[in-house]
């Protein structure tokens, strides 16, 4: 199916936690005028600690590079994770720009501005020692939530995110996470434009906040959400696990290939973009 833009963020290939397969399976579904990377995409961190790159991190860039080829602008925001790329602000590679910040333009005119969201981050702000801390816990509930998927795909169960869970379980997770949209929200208000498009903090969001539309499109590690914008300039959130779901509920002739091989995928997952389609309509 074709979109006018589709934003995602916080893929961390190079992590053992990324999705990779299922990130593959919808980017096969999809066409876009405007791939926008909101950061985090290749976990430079991780990589460093331990070098990860199984061949589906490698089908992952070489599929957001053949939609560059065929036309598809490609506007890379980068992140924390991989600030390296900051570097290259301004950067222009064929279809494929960097910028460290940006302003889009929906089909119904509102200017919404793309960041990744760090800055806004007070606790890597102004304590990176508790940061890091935090965030070593965080990687090992991440690197063993697939495995748990893996067991619960065997037993038909739907995907489940651990550290999803435990996030929202946490009252300061809470507090921290309404800290962090609001400081976003209120920078985007300076800014003058209508809407703000985050990552950074995993956890997709779409709400008014105060007259600014506050988007986060999620996370490739534990969610599978990504944020798109139809023809029309309509926005909404996409739970590729939830729409994978509902497919093989409704038609189990169509049983996905294992969401190893991406090649074999088109064909048999035609259905995925009308459940897409179906998806979208809903959500208004
Ligand atoms: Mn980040």
């Amino acid at each position: 199916m074709r979109l006018r833009t589709v934003f995602i963020s916080d893929i961390h290939l190079g992590f053992k936690g990324c999705s990779a397969d299922l990130l593959l399976e919808f980017l096969h579904q999809v066409e876009m005028d405007t791939l926008f990377l909101v950061g985090d995409i290749i976990d430079v961190w991780s990589m460093k600690k331990t070098m990860f790159w199984p061949q589906s991190h490698n089908n992952v860039v070489r599929t957001i590079l053949g939609k560059a080829k065929r036309g598809t602008k490609v506007i890379f925001v980068p992140g924390n994770h991989d600030e390296v790329f900051r570097d290259f602000d301004g950067s222009v590679f064929g279809n494929l720009e960097i910028h460290n910040e940006y302003i889009h333009e929906t089909a119904d005119g509102r200017r919404m501005l793309i960041l990744h969201g760090d800055e806004f981050d007070n606790v890597v702000k102004f304590s990176p020692w508790l940061a890091k801390v935090g965030s070593n816990i965080y990687d090992i509930l991440l690197a063993i939530n697939p495995y748990i998927n893996w067991v619960r795909r065997r037993f038909d169960l739907p995907h489940w995110s651990l550290a999803g869970y435990l996030k929202n379980k946490t009252k300061k997770a809470v507090q921290y996470i309404g800290c962090f949209e609001d400081s976003v929200a209120q920078a985007a208000r300076k800014r003058n434009v209508d809407a703000v498009v985050c990552g950074h903090i995993h956890r997709a969001e779409m709400r008014d906040m105060d007259g600014i539309l506050y988007c986060n499109d999620g996370d490739w590690v534990e969610s599978c959400t990504s944020l798109v914008e139809d023809m029309n300039g309509r926005l909404s959130l996409i739970e590729w696990p939830k729409i994978r779901e509902r497919l093989l509920t409704a038609a189990p002739s169509a049983v996905l290939p294992a969401a190893t091989v991406p090649a074999a995928l088109d064909p048999a997952t035609a259905p995925v973009a009308a459940a897409l389609v179906a998806r979208i309509a809903q959500l208004r």
